[in-house]
């Protein structure tokens, strides 16, 4: 095979990159064009956030990591398994000590600051499964595409939250009458360095802010927090946009109108009021705040592709989750939704928490089949089995999940 000296590196390019690791490379005129030299490569993000090398890394400026489907079998989510999505750079040195979280804005009455350990002192302590699903997960199937982290369908989560209900920190510092929105402030830097400007300051109707399960959390699944997931102190709002779940939380305002903070106007987060034709421009007045997640769910055992026997019957299993309802109705088909059979379903462990489902499969011949999953929620609202309404910004994919499986 001849050599095909195009394919090495070209001089400048090689100066270039001497003048960044600050000396010469001393055989660097073998080096291939596209090879980057370890020297330059940034740290491996599965040690670095202790994840599965299974997961899928998305971007690494910011980090995002999804998960796969069968990755996602536990009941309760281990951090290795845990999609991360990040707007901008993680904060670098966390001073608990010093740590403050501060309550401000128009309608509180008293301005207050707490230390971590004023929080976990003066307030009863909470702990709940929550479900957190990006609202882009999903984004990756929309046509015409919609820009952004093209998640498949692994950024969803069902960990264990503990910490203090933010409603008792707000009503300890005083709510005023006027009060609409809360919005949340992090300690997360702009990827552009500028510290006037935030990555994300999103938030939540009051009536969100003040429901039981609505927690200012230090520990998941009873450890501290993964930095890469909010140390030391979490905002934890299951069931809606995971945006709204603020990591890294220093101050939390209580707004007399809806939070106007960054990726809370425009387009982020909001999808078109009334349903739109694919690929249809759509004004950023016509554009409503996502809140409640729609009713979805996944196969996670076992995992697509398995080959199993004719004489077997197939045992299967998954989640289900419906943002602010609960799931009533788990259904799969092997027959490309011409009919459906009936799932166990358990019940939450609490409001907000996933559902586990699980059924036998029994299949009538040697072949390819797909199994497709359908939830329905207490609204009777099921899950459509193809991409249902398109948005501009991808958001809200709950399509039936569907898996293969070869019987031989
Ligand atoms: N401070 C801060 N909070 C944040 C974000 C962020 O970039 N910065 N990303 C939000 C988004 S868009 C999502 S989907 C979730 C992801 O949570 P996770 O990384 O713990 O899975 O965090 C939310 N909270
Ligand atoms: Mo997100």
């Amino acid at each position: 095979m001849s050599m095909d000296r195009r394919k090495f590196i070209t001089k400048t390019a090689l100066s270039s990159l001497a003048t960044l690791i600050g000396v010469e490379i001393v055989f660097g005129k073998n080096m291939l064009r596209d090879y980057q030299p370890l020297a330059l490569q940034g740290p491996d993000p599965f040690k670095l956030f202790k994840k599965d090398s299974e997961m899928i890394v998305l971007n690494d400026k910011p980090w995002n990591i999804e998960a796969k489907a069968h990755l996602l079998d536990d009941k309760i989510t281990p951090n290795k398994y845990m999609f991360v999505r990040n707007n901008g750079l993680i904060p670098e040195e966390i001073d608990v000590k010093n740590w403050t979280l501060v309550i401000d804005g128009e309608s509180v009455v008293r301005q207050k600051k707490y230390t971590l350990s004023d929080l976990k002192s003066k307030f009863k302590q909470h702990t709940y499964q929550l479900t957190l699903e990006c609202g882009g997960n999903g984004r990756s199937e929309f046509n015409p595409p919609a820009k952004g982290n093209q998640w498949t369908i692994g950024a969803i989560s069902c960990a264990t939250w503990t910490g203090v209900r933010l409603r008792d920190v707000l009503e300890d510092a005083g709510i005023k009458n006027s009060a609409v929105y809360i919005g949340y402030h992090s300690a997360d830097t702009h990827l552009s360095r500028d510290p006037k400007k935030e990555p994300i300051s999103r938030g939540a109707p009051m009536i969100k802010a003040l429901q039981d399960e609505t927690l200012l959390a230090f520990k998941m699944n009873g450890k501290d927090i993964p930095l890469a997931h909010g140390y030391p102190l979490r905002l934890v709002a299951g069931g809606w946009p995971a945006s709204v779940s603020g990591k890294w939380i220093e101050r939390i305002s209580i707004r007399n109108k809806v939070h106007d903070g960054a990726k809370m106007t425009g387009t982020a987060y909001r999808v078109p009021c009334n349903s739109v034709a694919p690929g249809t421009k759509v004004g950023d007045k016509e554009m409503c705040i996502i809140e409640s997640m729609p009713v979805k769910s996944l196969i996670t055992f076992p995992k697509s592709g398995a080959v199993i026997h004719k004489k077997d019957t197939l045992k299967i299993r998954g989640h289900a989750w419906a943002g602010e309802l609960e799931v009533s109705n788990m259904e799969t088909s092997i027959d490309f939704g011409a009919t459906w059979q009936k799932c166990l379903l358990e019940k939450p462990v609490n409001r907000l928490a996933w559902q586990h489902f699980s059924t036998s499969i029994h299949f009538p011949k040697k072949g390819y089949y797909e199994i497709w999953a359908r939830a329905t929620d207490s609204n009777n609202e099921a899950q459509p089995m193809v991409l249902p309404g398109w948005n501009p910004k991808g958001y809200l994919n709950n399509a039936c999940h569907r898996i293969a499986i070869k019987v031989t």
